[in-house]
């Protein structure tokens, strides 16, 4: 068992992002990749198993089904890299069904040291699986994980639990793209994507009755004031959930109870909020089957097989570089 990390070069300050986020003329917004802190990512471990957030579950539950399907339709021998390693929980049937076929190397890419940590405990005792992490941004990472590839062996890309809602429509479609230049044609990209459901069920998933989902986006304030010396009080803060219906995304707001002024020493600036004036912290959108496939048509791949839960609208893409 190889096992290392490979350190992060450079990260874009937090407190720069933050200023830039909090002074913005309009809508106030907080990049949501800084909801995942240590606290963040544990209250995210418990969202995924709340009864009325059923993203998780279906991502996993796919895997755990299709795994040989999907692993007997990639072209081997692959390297594995995944984009976001999370708990690593749902790659192991992935590795399992891999490393019964080929020895394989596996790279985590996370710009969080404790999800490589983490996917390295649950996946390191996989027989003749190897893993090598990478603490970088997806697409440095990518680079740098498919530069081990060696002669005649491809690719596999992870992107899942539906990470790619969290950017923009045009934005996603252009990371497919950015993905895909880093591949060479046969490589294969499992791409997982939350589909369009119910409007109320998508609510109660991001709106919980326990308030997890509160504590997991008010612990953005929370870090602010920890990392950046900052002075919010979070009880002046509320969780909003809103559905955007024009762009089929359900959003997470931080609502401002009161007008009242916040010092961010380490960012150096101060923030006004008037009442009920929000930070929009996280959007998820919601794709239609068809439209996933029309994305990565369009950015250099074909869809050569789709999985649906049947329960939990969620597909699981396999895509294949051309
Ligand atoms: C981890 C980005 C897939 O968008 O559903 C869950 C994050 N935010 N509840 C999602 C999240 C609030 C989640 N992703």
């Amino acid at each position: 068992m190889l096992t290392q990390a490979i350190a992060a070069r450079s990260v874009t300050s937090f407190g720069a992002e933050v200023r830039a986020g909090l002074l913005k003329a309009g809508q106030k917004e907080l990049p949501s990749k800084y909801l995942y802190d240590e606290v963040g990512s544990a209250l995210f471990e418990v969202i995924s198993v709340l009864p009325e957030y059923g993203l998780t579950r279906a991502d996993e539950q796919l895997l755990r089904q299709h795994a040989e399907r999907i692993v007997g339709r990639l072209p081997l021998p692959v390297l594995v890299a995944e984009l976001g390693s999370g708990t690593g929980k749902k790659t192991r049937w992935i590795l399992e069904a891999l490393s019964s076929r080929q020895r394989t190397t596996y790279y985590p890419i996370d710009i969080s040291r404790t999800a490589l940590a983490q996917s390295e405990k649950e996946l390191g005792q996989i027989e003749f699986v190897s893993i090598v992490g990478y603490e970088r941004p997806y697409l440095d990472g990518l680079l740098a994980a498919a530069a081990n590839r060696r002669d005649g062996e491809h690719v596999l890309v992870l992107f899942l639990g539906s990470t790619i809602g969290n950017f923009d429509r045009p934005a996603g479609e252009e990371f497919l793209g950015e993905v895909r230049r880093i591949l060479f044609p046969g490589d294969a990209l499992l791409l997982g994507t939350d589909l369009v459901k119910p409007v109320m069920q998508v609510i109660a998933a991001y709106d919980d009755p326990i308030g997890v989902t509160a504590a997991f986006n008010l612990n953005l304030l929370a870090r602010i004031n920890r990392e950046l010396g900052a002075n919010f009080d979070l009880e002046r803060f509320r969780h909003e959930v809103r559905w955007n219906e024009a762009e089929r995304r359900v959003e997470m707001h931080l609502r401002s109870t009161c007008a009242q002024t916040v010092r961010i020493p380490r960012a150096s600036c101060t923030v006004s909020f008037s009442k009920d004036e929000t930070i929009w912290t996280e959007s998820s959108r919601k794709y239609f089957p068809d439209e996933v496939v029309g994305m990565a048509t369009r950015r250099g791949f074909r869809c050569d097989a789709q999985w649906i839960d049947a329960e939990w609208p969620f597909a699981q893409n396999l895509l294949i570089a051309v």
